[in-house]
């Protein structure tokens, strides 16, 4: 069989003739007012579609998007030979028309591209970034980490020349210092990743990173910084699983066209944001995003109640051998772990904005989790755990501890990320690809206890992986009610069970 073209805006007539849809602007007239640092999969199925939708409602043309690709040129070179054009698949019950999304302009590789001088452009009015957890390259403070190389390489080169900086941070201060230099205009830095306070903590590694430059220059730009840069917070969800290569021939089959860029998406999707703008934004309020003063408590009830419970059916599913989170959700004892979890646990720990109601809340983070259509792998949610628990998971831990009350689930989550690293492993020994950047140091600190873990060596592994201040920080460690609820659970998720006929989705 032959390969379809590849969709570009010269081949759309023919899979419009095949009935897909034309972008909701018109492509060709943008010009770009937003830089996205992180365009994977997520930014695609959300800022984008909302931009789309926010230069159709308001009839503007002036916030097309610059995507830039993080670690590898990868989508840039998936989306160049498109002019920028893809499809998200909206997977759920009921129709399943693709959208094909032009809000996409220009896409650019941090690893070859001049990124900051396109940041520096007067017309970037804004810049939002899903770089993920690790992208942020940040301390126990908070601050930029210094023991990071690239952060290091990119202090030692700012302002050098031909110095491209490898890191977020480095890459936004090059830029910041050169729009001071040059035409003196500032912008807004949106953070759109899933950290409590993210517009807060951009601001502080921002200002930390400048702080750590040479005197006065680095004083001078943090003084800039602090009276022309807005760091609004956001709260993005959309649940977006890896794009599969089914996805992609049913692109091919329907439309007639090759689309490398697809991407999957659940129909629910929000954006909360503050609205804090220093040089304007797109009419996202006319796109269905909440544009409010105050983001956090919208913030807290997705971390510790959907992010939470995700992680949790993330790490026992996998165990249990699930392959997708839909899988792991009609597990019932999973499904009641994860409801147990957001319900005895992080509600009570939650102030939850008017007119939001937890208890239907966590029923429909429940029922999206139920997406049979999704495919949204367990692995997949279950990356970088050692980030992404003391966002999600500690925060509830701490408050519950501190209330006199046992955190049973939200320890439960943390335990079966325990066994999930310890052990890479299912109940049924079939080897898992864990994915953390603190796997090896991890396991090197684990040792000999990594080699086939027993329920006896639950303690050992508890006090090891615990210990580990950059997770459980200074306080954890010392708490003998988290402790002991750690260990009972690692001894039970350790614990032989019968082996069922089979486990993996659709089964
Ligand atoms: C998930 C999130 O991969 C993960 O860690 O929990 O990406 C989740 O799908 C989104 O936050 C939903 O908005």
């Amino acid at each position: 069989m032959s390969v379809p073209p590849r969709l570009s805006m010269a081949t759309l007539p023919s899979a419009a003739g095949a009935g897909m849809r034309a972008p909701r602007i018109d492509p060709a007239a943008l010009d770009i007012g937003i830089v996205h640092l992180g365009i994977g999969a997520f930014h695609r199925a959300h800022q984008a579609v909302y931009t789309e939708d926010a230069l159709a409602a308001a009839g503007e043309s002036d916030w097309g998007i610059c995507g830039v690709t993080q670690r590898s040129a990868h989508v840039r070179d998936q989306l160049v030979p498109q002019d920028g054009l893809y499809t998200v698949l909206q997977r759920g019950t009921g129709a399943r028309e693709p959208r094909l999304v032009g809000s996409v302009r220009q896409v650019l590789a941090t690893t070859e591209d001049d990124v900051v001088a396109r940041l520096a452009d007067p017309a970037v009015r804004v810049v939002t970034l899903t770089v993920t957890e690790k992208g942020y390259r940040l301390d126990r403070h908070g601050e930029p980490d210094l023991r990071d190389a690239g952060v290091r390489a990119d202090l030692a080169g700012h302002a050098g020349a031909g110095h491209r900086p490898r890191t977020v941070v480095g890459t936004l201060v090059s830029a910041l210092a050169r729009r001071r230099a040059g035409h003196g205009r500032g912008l807004s830095l949106v953070s759109c990743d899933n950290l409590p306070g993210n517009g807060s903590v951009l601001r502080k590694l921002v200002t930390g990173f400048c702080a750590a430059l040479p005197a006065p220059g680095g004083e001078d730009l943090a003084a800039w910084v602090a009276r022309e840069v807005s760091f609004p917070s956001t709260v993005v969800d959309r649940m977006v699983p890896t794009t599969r290569s089914g996805d992609r021939d049913e692109i091919a089959r329907t439309f007639g066209v090759t689309d490398a860029a697809v991407v999957v998406a659940e129909p629910f999707r929000q954006w909360v944001v503050q609205d804090d703008f220093a040089a304007g934004r797109p009419a996202w309020d006319r796109a269905g995003a909440l544009l409010t003063a105050d983001v956090t408590p919208y913030e807290a009830v997705k971390l510790r109640l959907l992010n939470a419970a995700h992680s949790l059916l993330a790490y026992t599913g996998a165990l249990a051998g699930h392959e997708t989170i839909a899988a792991a959700v009609a597990d019932p004892e999973l499904a009641a772990a994860a409801a147990a979890l957001m319900v005895h646990d992080a509600s009570p720990t939650l102030r939850p904005p008017a007119g939001l109601e937890l208890s239907g809340y966590c029923d429909a983070v429940l029922r999206r989790f139920a997406n049979p259509a999704l495919g949204h792998r367990t692995l997949q949610v279950a990356a970088d755990g050692s980030l992404k628990l003391p966002i999600r998971v500690l925060g509830t831990v701490r408050d519950r501890l501190a209330a006199g009350t046992e955190p049973t689930w939200a320890a439960l989550a943390v335990a079966a990320w325990m066994v999930l690293l310890v052990r890479g492993r299912t109940d049924d020994d079939r080897v898992l690809a864990v994915e953390d950047p603190m796997l090896g140091h991890l396991r090197t600190q684990l040792g000999r206890l990594c080699d086939r873990p027993r329920p006896h060596d639950a303690a050992r592994i508890v006090a090891v992986l615990l210990g580990v201040t950059e997770i459980f920080g200074d306080d954890l460690p010392a708490h003998p009610v988290f402790r002991d609820l750690l260990t009972a659970h690692v001894a039970r998720l350790l614990t032989p069970t019968p082996r069922r006929p089979s486990r993996s989705a659709g089964s």
